[in-house]
């Protein structure tokens, strides 16, 4: 008999989309792009809410199995309406990646403005109070991740400046997670692939065995736009700016409808993940307009990400 193993490394969840702006108990347009934190026995997915204005912010929804979320009544971020980051912030805070590290949560996100995007830096312990920390990157930059510890005494991040229209993923290191430096390109478009057009980084990289694995957002334009999959690189775990290999099919394709139809079709982009025995689960909201969750060996991804799982 032939066999099935599907066509995608990630397994939908049966029960996707896991929140839809129904499940939001106040007046939205979409929610979509979470990142997750398993907080005491609790999962939490701090989620990019898009309001009826047009501009977002962030709520939360809780859950007690990873898959079956309920979102709070209040959202818990909104963007500043004063001090530093009000300017930044005038058109929306999006897409936020939750970091473990020392012992609180620092949040990477996508400050939003007439001026471009910043990737801001904020911290919290309970995901309800925030304080924000640093505007630490200057305009043109999004896509921000932080890694889970310091890599030679410095702060470690990825990030996706926008250069000449190329929009590639780097590194950057820092001491304070106010000034970022040392910066130097990673992962570039490759012509002819499924992630062409640009690559960002999409989940906060994770320690593996083969090194730190990294699950990216690729895009591929076409007639119709862009089309966003998900994929996977490893980086060497004393040294980030090498990175040792890279997947050349992608992990996760847009191909139910809940991905293919929303505000912005054909979109799957990952915001976090969880690893639990042996399983990666990743949240990623898919086509601007929901917000899913698939599951994979982790073993399957780093055999992907080092080109090993086959595929055409
Ligand atoms: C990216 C980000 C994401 C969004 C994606 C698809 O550039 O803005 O927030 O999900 O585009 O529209």
């Amino acid at each position: 008999m032939r066999r099935r193993i599907g066509r995608d490394v990630f397994h939908r969840w049966e029960g996707n989309p896991i929140l839809g702006a129904e499940d939001v108990p106040y007046r939205c347009n979409t929610v979509f792009n979470g990142t997750v934190a398993k907080v005491g026995s609790e999962y939490l997915l701090l989620l990019r809410i898009e309001g009826q204005q047009g501009y977002s912010f962030f709520g939360l929804a809780r859950s007690p199995d990873g898959f079956h979320f309920e979102v709070e009544e209040h959202p818990v971020l909104f963007p500043a309406r004063e001090g530093e980051f009000c300017i930044y912030e005038s058109m929306g805070i999006e897409d936020p990646r939750a970091t473990f590290i020392e012992d609180s949560y620092l949040v990477a996100y996508t400050a939003y403005s007439g001026y471009g995007t910043r990737i801001a830096i904020a911290r919290t312990q309970d995901f309800h109070r925030f304080e924000r920390l640093a505007l630490s990157s200057g305009p043109g930059n999004k896509d921000g991740v932080l890694f889970p510890e310091r890599i030679d005494g410095k702060y470690v991040r990825l990030d996706r400046p926008i250069g000449l229209d190329v929009g590639s993923i780097w590194v950057s290191y820092s001491q304070d997670l106010h000034s970022w430096g040392h910066s130097r390109v990673l992962l570039t478009p490759r012509p002819g692939y499924w992630d062409s057009y640009r690559v960002g980084a999409s989940i906060p990289p994770i320690r593996t065995a083969r090194g730190w694995l990294e699950i990216y957002h690729g895009t591929q334009m076409t007639a119709s736009g862009p089309i966003y999959r998900a994929g996977a690189a490893l980086l060497d775990l004393d040294d980030p700016s090498r990175v040792i290999a890279r997947c050349s099919v992608p992990l996760l394709s847009p191909r139910e409808d809940y991905e293919r139809i929303g505000d912005v079709g054909n979109v799957v982009f990952p915001c976090g993940a969880i690893v639990e025995d042996g399983e990666i689960r990743m949240y990623y909201g898919a086509a601007d307009t929901y917000l899913c969750v698939a599951t994979a060996s982790l073993d399957d991804v780093i055999r992907c990400a080092l080109d090993e799982a086959g595929g055409d």
